[in-house]
């Protein structure tokens, strides 16, 4: 009898703990800074209605766009604690945080965007990958942020000596200050949000970014000469807080790599085509573009840039030495 009752009892509790699973299934929140319709913002949704397509519903994610929840910065802090799940980051602002992620900011480390994911797909991704698990941020895919060039209202950059002088923003990274002051500049970390008003108010004048995000955030419209530098081919990813990823099944896990492999997929397709369209979006609302016929003194003046790096990173020579020796 006893025994009778207590399956019954235990069959119930069973029953009330699958309904109340499945009620309490994980929903996780979502980072992202870009608005709607930008490659970034249409793949990231596109990852949560994968993930939800795919788990059976078990995981839905809910995004916040155009940096609701706050700065870049704070928000990888944000998922490395726990407070959010997941984010859409450029690897700029991580570097800080995992030395091996910082490899990629180094200026014109990386010869082209396939060279960069030609890295990431292999042995330096793993590395890559691995310094940033270690530090609480698992990236479960890679998007593609193009390349990043000099932008400002006064001029074109033709060489080191027309940044002399000139007031940079730059996102928050001291590889970045370092890259600005080598050439004679003075950086200026600032968050993404803040930086069209400073250019417009001259708070700054100059700042760097690539082809969608020039567009995207006006930054077009008050400066005006954009000047092919491309220094910096940062990649970004879709990063989740590692506990959380820990703690998912394999078969979940699964899930997961695979919605966001598929968003990655989509993103780069779309990133490809933003490119060509905001470049011409911007051409056409009267930008200057200029080609730098030589790029050779902005290469050469990063020498002390890489000898910061790896001075306080004597262990990550063979990485930067790895990209370098890939082709
Ligand atoms: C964009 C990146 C974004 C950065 C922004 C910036 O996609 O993650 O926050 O640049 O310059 O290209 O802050």
């Amino acid at each position: 009898m006893y025994q009778k009752l207590s399956k019954t009892f235990l069959g119930a509790i069973a029953a009330a703990s699958m309904i109340g699973g499945a009620a309490a299934a994980a929903d996780w929140r979502g980072w992202n800074i870009h608005t709607d319709g930008y490659p970034n913002t249409i793949a990231m949704d596109k990852f949560a209605e994968l993930l939800a397509e795919k788990t059976d519903g078990e995981i839905t994610l809910q995004m916040f766009h155009g940096g609701t929840l706050g700065s870049q910065p704070d928000a990888i802090e944000q998922v490395r604690l726990g407070g959010l799940e997941i984010g859409n980051f450029n690897l700029g602002p991580i570097g800080p945080i995992a030395p091996e992620a910082n490899v990629v900011s180094l200026p014109f480390i990386f010869k082209d965007v396939p060279h960069m994911f030609r890295v990431l797909e292999g042995e330096g991704g793993k590395a890559i990958a691995a310094g940033m698990a270690a530090k609480g941020l698992v990236p479960l895919a890679w998007y593609d942020a193009g390349a990043r060039s000099f932008y400002n209202g006064a001029k074109p950059i033709n060489a080191p000596a027309d940044v002399a002088g000139m007031k940079v923003r730059v996102m928050n990274n001291d590889l970045y200050s370092g890259m600005i002051s080598e050439l004679g500049g003075n950086p200026s970390p600032m968050a993404f949000a803040e930086v069209y008003q400073a250019l417009k108010t001259g708070v700054v004048d100059g700042a760097e970014n690539n082809w969608p995000s020039y567009e995207s955030t006006g930054h077009f419209e008050v400066a005006g000469y954009y000047s092919l530098s491309q220094h910096l081919i940062i990649p970004e990813c879709i990063c989740i807080n590692a506990d959380v990823y820990n703690g998912l099944s394999d078969e979940i896990k699964t899930a997961v790599t695979e919605a966001a492999l598929e968003s990655a997929e989509t993103q780069r397709q779309l990133w490809a085509e933003r490119e060509a369209t905001s470049r011409k979006m911007v051409e056409d609302g009267g930008v200057a573009v200029n080609v730098i016929a030589d790029k050779g003194p902005f290469q050469s003046a990063m020498a002390p840039v890489y000898e910061t790096y790896l001075s306080s990173n004597p262990d990550l020579r063979p990485l930067v030495e790895l990209i370098q020796a890939t082709d």
